[in-house]
């Protein structure tokens, strides 16, 4: 097959991959195309946890079409025994010649496994077409595999002039309805969501994904809804009211709060999972919670939340990404500003390098990447 037939069918393994963006955490999103005699066999992408994975999806599709075929798949076909079975011994069995897979797994129970038991099989192994996208497409599974932590973005709105709220801590709304859509499918696409009481108290936030207002397709939001992440509020003396929405039954609850911290009875009434934290001037131990997400499997971890939090997450630099939705509004100088970051001098700066600039509705969204020093 030419060279841009494999490539065009890695880009089609890929777009499916992305259709598991919202559904398939804790496990990487996968997508997987099936070939034989140049027309496709078999598609398949990663479903639910526990569900099939995208090779066992498209074999099944595919049939016996799949004996003497090529399977292009987004990521190496796993060789281990999980919550399903190794999808390299399913290729092997369907009599599958031929794969390409875009990358090497990096979870160490697979790391190159699957790629050598395809080899040992007889088939044909080629890895490396388009990794650099299929990296993309993973940010947060491959961060947690390779460094022990999940990808960590914070989310923030601004004015023009860079304020957050007013000084009475009044921020609803500053942007439109459609950067609102898009912090729907930033939260759906996210294992945790982190944010302070401040916040909680200001706005009562309930922090959940919601079906209709994600923008999908009536079968993509289903998928998305179907999975909430963990609210986790950052509350050292324990100030959330028991009647919080963040701590109804609609998602989960994670409530963080200073070790040394009397917890209220109503809040033990409730009933929310709670995780004590150490203690500083700073505020809790951020390192802490990451550490416990990270063992809870956190891919994507979003931090929506006000200046202090924020300015904590890039202090530690703890924060990967930053994305700040801009307002054509005007707040004025006693309004909050984006970070409490406070720095005396130039040479103290933080660069940043910018991502991407995009419209979204009448806002625009900067990706920023800090760049710690
Ligand atoms: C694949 N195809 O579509 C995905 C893979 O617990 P399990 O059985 O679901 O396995 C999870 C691991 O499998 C995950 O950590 C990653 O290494 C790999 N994901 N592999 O062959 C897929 N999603
Ligand atoms: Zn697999």
């Amino acid at each position: 097959m030419s060279d841009a037939f494999a490539t065009g069918m890695m880009a089609r393994a890929l777009q499916l991959a992305r259709r598991g963006m919202y559904s398939a955490m804790p496990n990487p999103h996968v997508g997987c195309v099936l070939v034989r005699d140049g027309a496709v066999v078999g598609e398949g992408f990663t479903q639910p946890a526990g569900g099939d994975h995208a090779e066992v999806q498209a074999l099944r599709q595919a049939g016996d079409a799949a004996r003497g075929a090529t399977a292009y798949v987004t990521l190496e076909p796993c060789s281990h025994q999980g919550k399903t079975g190794p999808c390299a011994d399913a290729l092997i069995r369907a009599g599958v010649v031929s794969v390409s897979a875009a990358m090497e797994d990096p979870n160490p129970l697979v790391a190159g496994n699957g790629l050598q038991k395809l080899r040992a099989a007889g088939i044909q192994v080629e890895c490396g077409l388009l990794e650099s996208e299929a990296r993309l497409v993973i940010p947060g599974f491959i961060a947690r595999m390779s460094r022990g932590r999940g990808r960590v973005r914070a989310k923030l709105a601004m004015s023009l002039d860079g304020r957050t709220a007013m000084a009475s801590g009044e921020s609803q709304w500053i942007t439109g309805a459609a950067a609102r859509v898009d912090v729907q499918r930033l939260r759906a696409m996210s294992c945790a969501v982190v944010t302070g009481v401040g916040t909680v108290i200001s706005d009562n936030c309930s922090l959940t994904v919601r079906e209709d207002e994600l923008g999908l397709s009536p079968e993509e939001a289903l998928r998305a809804s179907a999975h909430q992440p963990l609210r986790v509020v950052l509350d050292s003396g324990l100030r959330t009211p028991p009647s919080a929405n963040v701590l109804d039954s609609a998602a989960p609850t994670l409530l963080c709060h200073a070790d040394q911290a009397v917890v209220p009875a109503a809040i033990i009434a409730t009933a929310v999972n709670r995780l004590p934290l150490e203690h500083d001037k700073n505020g809790l131990d951020l390192h802490g919670l990451l550490d416990f997400l990270t063992a809870r499997q956190s891919n994507e971890i979003l931090v929506e939340c006000g200046p202090r939090l924020a300015g904590a997450f890039l202090r530690e630099g703890l924060l990967d990404e930053l994305i700040v939705y801009m307002a054509p509004v005007l707040m004025g100088s006693d309004a909050r500003p984006l970070l409490e970051l406070p720095l005396q001098r130039m040479t103290e700066k933080l660069p940043l390098h910018i991502e991407d600039m995009r419209r979204v509705g009448q806002d625009w969204r900067i990706t920023v990447v800090p760049r710690y020093q």
